[in-house]
């Protein structure tokens, strides 16, 4: 029987069964798509490709290529994950949508990303609150054939196991948010993109970089797990890394320590500017709403 998710359609769709493995895999049904959703994934692609150009990282820009994920069509998974494994042995796993934190963590920490593969309705072209395979293949695939930046989200995997164990993910998982999905790297060309998020959206495409509004500071990590974020707007603050290299540091230590500084450290709201930060934009915090 098929459930209806809050995505709101009514017909059954192939590429959201509601029968899964225990892991949540299923298969991703790559000759099921219509030729209308192959045409929305290129439209949505050629708008990116064209706003990224000069705006992303070029690390997720040579991924891209690399992957030749293209204006062609939704990419089959079969073949992403040859070009994948090759280089850093990550694989693309099928799954309906939001998975359980600990099925997500573990298959991170296995070398699977977890991508959705159904793709957004065409009236949520602009926008859509959870991940669909634009989001998820588009966003998150390119610098996963990026072997620092893919030993950056195997650690991170691990690091979430561990923080189930203890209780600490609401805090972990704003390391995530902050990086994976709303970062921004240094380059000698300036600031560019590297968050999932930031990426697949047109509108945080330009507002992450050229808004007056945001804050942008320098990549600390335990302040960084001590700020909430907000899902329902623009960032206020994004990080910004110096490399890849920056991040799998921070992360592979063992966060026991950070933890328990925590318990004693307020937490931080997202507009918030300390005296330590290392400040590359202060923002003047009127964040509009999209
Ligand atoms: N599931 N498919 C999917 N994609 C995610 O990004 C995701 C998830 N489950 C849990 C989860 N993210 C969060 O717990 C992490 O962002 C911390
Ligand atoms: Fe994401």
């Amino acid at each position: 029987m098929q459930t209806q998710p809050e995505g709101g359609f009514t017909a059954p769709n192939p590429h959201r069964p509601a029968e899964t493995a225990a892991d949540f895999t299923i298969t991703q049904a790559w000759d099921a798509y219509t030729p209308e959703e192959h045409d929305r994934w290129r439209r949505l692609f050629e708008r990116q490709a064209e706003i990224l150009k000069d705006r992303a990282a070029p690390e997720f820009l040579a991924g891209l290529d690399a992957l030749a994920i293209a204006a062609d069509g939704i990419p089959d998974f079969r073949r992403l994950n040859d070009e994948l494994s090759r280089r850093t042995g990550w694989q693309i796993v099928a799954v309906p949508g939001l998975v359980p934190e600990a099925i997500f963590f573990d298959h991170l920490a296995h070398k699977r990303f977890p991508s959705t593969c159904f793709i957004r309705r065409e009236d949520q072209f602009d926008y859509i609150q959870e991940p669909d395979v634009f989001h998820d293949v588009f966003g998150h695939v390119p610098l996963l054939s990026n072997p620092v930046f893919a030993d950056y989200m195997q650690a991170y995997g691990e690091g979430g196991l561990k923080a189930l164990r203890l209780g600490t993910l609401d805090q972990l998982a704003r390391l995530y948010w902050y990086t994976v999905e709303f970062g921004l790297i240094q380059t000698p060309q300036g600031l560019r993109i590297y968050g999932a998020g930031i990426v697949s959206s047109e509108g945080e495409s330009r507002f992450s970089l050229e808004s007056a509004e945001p804050n942008r500071l320098g990549f600390d990590v335990r302040r960084l797990l001590r700020t909430r974020y907000r899902i329902d707007d623009f960032q206020e603050t994004y990080f910004v890394i110096d490399s890849y290299r920056q991040l799998f540091d921070a992360t592979l230590p063992d966060f026991t320590p950070h933890y328990e500084a925590l318990k004693t450290l307020p937490e931080l709201e997202p507009g918030t500017v300390l005296a330590s930060d290392r400040v590359f934009t202060r923002g003047t915090g009127r964040v509009k709403r999209h």
